[in-house]
């Protein structure tokens, strides 16, 4: 009964926060909703990084998730809309003419890219009105920008994840992670959400391990105190990492990275990389070169699409330059994990793509 009485109390707490989110309330309500859901028996994987409470939806509202329309909406949380666990969302047709959304505010970093997943199923039919996913972005309790609504394929025959990669706006504290519908005449079923990021620490204000003539510097930086410099009057070659990102062998991610250098690039070059290791072991390397991308007109988003070497379980993200001549600034690094939309096809299709990627 004592844990009843703290829940109540910590869900009348979280009112007064309103977009002001805390991490410490977010580690404690993580650590609430690991005990709730021992408590209810119910079995759910949380990852480290995940950003969402309650993704597979066996909570209930006034948790994680809050229905965006009020008083009512088509959003509900529903026994028979689970693809996981006990229960997930439901876009009901026939509340508020199949219109409703349901968001969770969650905290991030600007500039950053960040994996968006669902998993969505509707009721068979030919279907009229939309679907969609949607991330509104917040700098102290403001709005300052918006994905918009993304339309997403709902299939009716099978469960089917749905991907993103939105990219917050500097500046940004708060992602309002959202996903509802717009006068649809079929009800669909949502479960199993992902927000995430796999890099702690995106912005270079610390953790980033250097060595040669990389260091942290404040005239670096494109969001935040500061960036890091590759500084080429100390020499020319100058390197980044961040240790230990936690990868599963075949899985495919997104590494990007913001980069300006102070001059035209005329030797050498600036790269992105991924060392793959199994324990401590290297197994292998993902290599791009950004020189022809790096210009000294204006901050540029890079992106790097990796898959973990078989047998890796973890990775080493770095970037650096080598024999170069100009100065290279790089921040706000996002490393992500992309589920790839083939994966739900080879289900479809039976195990023979299945039997060999196990060996
Ligand atoms: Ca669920
Ligand atoms: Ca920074």
């Amino acid at each position: 009964m004592l844990f009843f009485k703290q829940l109540r109390v910590l869900q009348m707490s979280e009112c007064c926060f309103c977009f002001s989110l805390e991490r410490r309330s977010i580690m404690l309500k993580k650590l609430m909703l690991v005990s709730f859901v021992l408590l209810l028996g119910v079995s759910v994987t949380a990852r480290a990084d995940e950003l969402i409470l309650d993704p597979s939806m066996e909570i209930g509202w006034d948790w994680g998730w809050t229905k965006g329309e009020t008083p009512s909406g088509a959003a509900n949380i529903e026994c028979w809309a689970n693809h996981t666990g006990n229960s997930g969302m439901a876009m009901r047709n026939w509340v508020d003419s199949g219109t409703g959304f349901a968001y969770q505010d969650v905290p991030v970093t600007g500039s950053t890219t960040y994996n968006y997943t669902l998993w969505s199923l509707r009721d068979a039919g030919d279907l009229t009105g939309d679907f969609y996913m949607n991330v509104e972005w917040y700098a102290g309790g403001s709005k300052i920008g918006e994905m918009g609504k993304t339309t997403i394929p709902v299939p009716s025959d099978d469960w089917v994840q749905q991907t993103l990669n939105p990219t917050s706006p500097a500046g940004s504290d708060t992602a309002r992670v959202i996903f509802g519908s717009d006068t649809v005449n079929l009800t669909g079923k949502f479960d199993d959400v992902d927000f995430s990021g796999l890099l702690a620490n995106p912005s270079f204000e610390d953790r980033w391990t250097m060595s040669g003539v990389a260091g942290y510097e404040g005239w670096a930086a494109h969001t935040g105190s500061r960036g890091i410099a590759v500084r080429t009057w100390a020499g020319s070659e100058g390197e980044a990492h961040y240790d230990n990102v936690s990868v599963t062998g075949g899985e495919s991610y997104l590494y990007t990275l913001w980069g300006l250098s102070d001059d035209v690039i005329t030797q050498g070059s600036y790269y992105m990389k991924v060392e793959w290791y199994d324990g401590e072991n290297l197994l292998g390397e993902s290599v791009k070169d950004i020189s022809d991308g790096l210009t000294n007109a204006d901050w540029t988003q890079f992106s790097f699409n990796v898959t973990a070497m078989a047998g890796s379980d973890s990775a080493r993200v770095m970037f650096g330059g080598t024999g170069v001549n100009v100065v290279g600034k790089f921040d706000d690094a996002s490393f992500v994990e992309v589920p790839e939309p083939a994966t739900v096809f080879i289900l479809g299709l039976g195990g023979l793509f299945l039997s060999r990627r196990k060996r």
